[in-house]
């Protein structure tokens, strides 16, 4: 059995944060596959009682220790490996900052809006799309705006509050119908450099589940 395993599913943003910073690291990990379209595995209750109470993916299973919310499996991550890693407490606290950004407002957005689209049936409401898109474009203007003058969140560095913005911003323009790279083009320069980094895989060659109905 592999050191860790992941709870996850190819269509996740929140997961791919996880599996991304696994790979990153060189980490001994295998996925998990969450059943979360047909079977809605996260909302039984057997999910809850054994995996998670927040009925969420992803989560890390290390040991005997289930850890969930992506923030904090980075922070776990990054601690154990040393790599990523924010120095000192200014810029750990700054990397926290990014993260909770991310996680609210710049993916916390993206992923019910590519949901929406893509996933839910029926499609989401067009009044609900408008609002969600709104507030993405004025979020990811801020992050592009604060990667135009630095080639990562907090500097020269790559640490855990770039690999958590990544979330759901590899996954193809078609599924957002929008083109983020190219309406935000430091952003788009910033995944280039994401994605050159050793052991960076597409969330959909990383995690299973991909194409749909396939584990
Ligand atoms: N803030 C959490 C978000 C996790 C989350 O919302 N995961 C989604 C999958 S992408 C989920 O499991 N949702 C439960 C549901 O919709 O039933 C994190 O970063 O881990």
């Amino acid at each position: 059995m592999s050191e860790y395993q992941l709870y996850c599913f190819a269509q996740s943003g929140n997961a791919y944060r996880a599996a991304l910073m696994l790979n990153l690291i060189g980490a001994d990990w295998e996925p998990i596959w969450v059943d979360f379209f047909s079977a809605m595995v996260q909302r039984t209750p057997q999910f809850r009682s054994d995996v998670n109470e927040m009925g969420e993916a992803p989560v890390l299973v290390h040991d005997k220790r289930k850890l969930t919310q992506s923030g904090v499996i980075l922070t776990y991550l990054t601690t154990r490996s040393g790599k990523f890693k924010p120095q000192g407490e200014g810029e750990e606290l700054e990397a926290l900052r990014w993260i909770i950004f991310d996680n609210q407002k710049v993916n916390g957005f993206l992923g019910p809006f590519r949901f929406l689209k893509n996933f839910a049936k029926p499609a989401g409401d067009p009044a609900v799309l408008a609002f969600l898109k709104g507030r993405i474009d004025g979020n990811l203007a801020i992050v592009n705006k604060r990667l135009t003058d630095r080639p990562f969140l907090l500097g020269n560095r790559p640490t855990i509050a770039d690999v958590s913005m990544t979330g759901y911003l590899y996954y193809p323009a078609d599924e957002f119908g929008f083109d983020m790279a190219k309406d935000h083009p430091a952003i788009g320069v910033w995944l280039e450099r994401m994605k050159a980094l050793p052991g960076w895989k597409h969330p959909y060659d990383l995690m299973p589940g991909y194409p749909l109905g396939k584990k």
